[in-house]
């Protein structure tokens, strides 16, 4: 029998779907390619950020010339905000996102199929190379109780290990019976 493999830890990341991204219509389309590519939607909402979770949020950058401009933004109209699980998750979507700039964005990407400018990049992702950054920002839009864990009923055919560990338990039942 094959060895296990070592699989990338699941985890939880924080995705939220930017004010012109809402109202381009894009809601539904970012959402499918989530799902599509195996993720678990645990939480999702509709919110309008005020200017004191806006500055949370992009606390990191609130020394950079753009902070205004980004506040201002981000608080314009109301966003949609989301909670993914999946194996290596939050690493994971930040490549579907692609680069903060549009425009140096591969086509396939996120923003490289849906924006053009810097300024309005369409969707925001917890970034990985900041450690913490996905719990903090899962904290900061979302009460526990707003977030549900559950199985996918494909999970078996997502992940390598879970098929394995199924198979295994199946050849031992049958072999018992
Ligand atoms: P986000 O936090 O929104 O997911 O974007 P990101 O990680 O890819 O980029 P980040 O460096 O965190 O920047 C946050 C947002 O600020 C705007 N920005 N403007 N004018 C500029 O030089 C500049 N640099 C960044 C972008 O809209 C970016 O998404
Ligand atoms: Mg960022």
């Amino acid at each position: 029998m094959s060895e296990e493999k070592e699989t990338p830890a699941h985890e939880r990341t924080f995705v939220m779907v930017k004010p012109d991204g809402v109202q381009r219509g894009l809601i539904g389309e970012i959402m499918s390619r989530f799902e599509d590519r195996g993720l678990t939607l645990v939480g999702a909402k509709f919110v309008r950020l005020d200017t004191e979770i806006a500055r949370s949020h992009y606390g990191e950058h609130e020394d950079k010339p753009f902070f205004d401009d980004l506040v201002s933004f981000i608080t314009a109209g109301p966003v949609f905000a989301m909670v993914w699980e999946g194996a290596d998750a939050t690493r994971q979507v930040r490549s579907m996102v692609g680069e903060t700039d549009p425009a140096e964005s591969a086509p396939g990407t996120i923003r490289g199929d849906y924006g053009l400018d810097l300024g309005r990049n369409v969707i925001h992702a917890s970034d990985h190379e900041d450690e913490g950054a996905n719990e903090r920002e899962i904290e900061l839009f979302f009460d526990d109780s707003e977030l549900y864990a559950y199985e996918r009923i494909d999970d078996p055919w997502l992940y390598e290990w879970v098929l394995a560990h199924w198979a295994r338990s199946m050849v031992w039942t049958e072999s018992a019976s």
